[in-house]
């Protein structure tokens, strides 16, 4: 009997290896293969126990081949705000880089209910039946408290959903509108390597989101619901002015009269504005999302625009300044934290501020000696 066998008490006397108990091996660390915390020495965790962890090549392959699970974990690793991660997911994404751009981004806004995610499960559904793959993305910083998009997004999209060609990406949680913006973006040049040529954008047509988006496309179309008696609110707002499409949704049944009228409205008032893309005129079109009836004509008035800006040059001139944009919204916030984290402006800065609230000291002036302290002056 080796060391390891123990007879037990009640065994008979010269009993063999049948009444033996025998003490198994343990798994190092804790029996949920985590290193012990107990005692001074830590016990590294086997291998086979740890969560697998993914190299930079693993994630660049993953998303190549278009291995959806792969290419959900790159864009979690990019949305992550750990320092570890950023880091990682900006090697995947240098990496990535040469496979981006190949795509038509389209940003689609409207007012809640508007019928945006109903219409991209039209358009998308059709233009895949066309041979395209399309990726969905959503820009929408409140979608975190009210869970409003993603809810809405998994009900009006399952058809869209189910098909191989397409991968639907909710907004991710929280932050700012900027943090939201940042993620998306890289989102969409994950989704391009990945293959996907179309990338629908859907954003709230509500504040400071639709201009983020705009910043992020090379169409930007609105969607509109006719028969609320104010047809002419997004001309009123200037939201137009961004819009490269204008859509009158839910023209189907009795209000397809409505939306015509609507659509006219908006074609009249159009032709006094200032285009949003250089050489090219924003038109009012109707369509029911429902029915899928004007679905094709959007589409052609999208092949249309492309063909015609890319021949004149602002696709590609757009691109590059929306890039440079970029490069300097992330400055901008980098140096803003940078700012406010410096030892000797955290110091000074409340003292200051109360100058300036109790109107003792001028706005500039404060910024001004603020900026000093950050530089090492006095
Ligand atoms: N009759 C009709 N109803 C539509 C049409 N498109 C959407 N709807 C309905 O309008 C409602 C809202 O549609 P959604 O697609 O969720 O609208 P949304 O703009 O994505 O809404 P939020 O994501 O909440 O901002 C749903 O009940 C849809 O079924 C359409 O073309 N015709
Ligand atoms: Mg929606």
């Amino acid at each position: 009997m080796s060391k390891k066998d123990k007879l037990p008490e009640w065994a008979p006397q010269n009993a063999g290896e049948e009444f033996a108990c025998r003490v198994m091996d343990g798994v190092e660390g804790g029996h949920d293969g985590l290193a012990s915390c107990a005692g001074t020495s830590h016990t590294p965790v086997p291998a086979k126990y740890r969560r697998p962890s993914f190299t930079v090549e693993d994630y660049v392959e993953g998303v190549m081949k278009r291995d959806r699970a792969m290419l959900g974990r790159t864009i979690t690793l990019v949305e992550s705000n750990s320092h570890a991660h950023m880091e990682l997911a900006q090697e995947v994404l240098g990496r990535l880089m040469p496979f981006t751009g190949n795509s038509m981004r389209i940003g689609i806004s409207g007012v809640p209910g508007a019928g945006k995610s109903t219409f991209i499960e039209a358009l998308g559904c059709n233009i895949i039946r066309r041979g395209h793959k399309v990726a969905v993305l959503a820009v929408d910083p409140s979608s975190s408290i009210t869970g409003g998009s993603i809810l809405g997004d998994k009900t009006r999209m399952e058809r869209l959903s189910r098909e191989m060609d397409c991968f639907i990406r909710p907004s991710p949680s929280g932050g700012t509108l900027g943090g939201v913006a940042r993620k998306s973006r890289e989102t969409m040049l994950v989704c391009e390597a990945a293959g996907y040529d179309v990338i629908l954008i859907e954003t709230i047509g509500v504040g400071q989101s639709e201009i983020t988006v705009r910043s992020m496309v090379d169409f930007f179309l609105l969607l509109m619901v006719a028969g609320a008696g104010d047809e002419l609110q997004g001309i009123k707002r200037g939201v137009t002015e961004i819009a490269d499409g204008i859509l009158v949704n839910k023209a189907d049944g009795a209000n397809k009269a409505f939306a015509k009228v609507a659509r006219n409205e908006y074609e009249r008032a159009l032709q006094y504005l200032q285009p949003a893309t250089k050489g090219w005129q924003t038109k009012a079109y109707t369509c029911s999302a429902l029915t899928g009836e004007g679905i094709d004509e959007i589409w052609s008035v999208i092949e249309d625009f492309r063909k015609q800006t890319t021949g004149s040059g602002v696709f590609e001139s757009r691109r590059r300044s929306q890039t440079l944009d970029w490069l300097h919204a992330t400055l901008n916030e980098h140096l803003h934290a940078l700012f406010l984290k410096h030892p000797s402006v955290v110091k000074a800065l409340p003292k200051i501020e109360k100058s300036v609230a109790d109107g003792k000291m001028p706005p500039t002036a404060a910024a001004n000696q603020l900026i000093r302290i950050f530089g090492g002056k006095k």
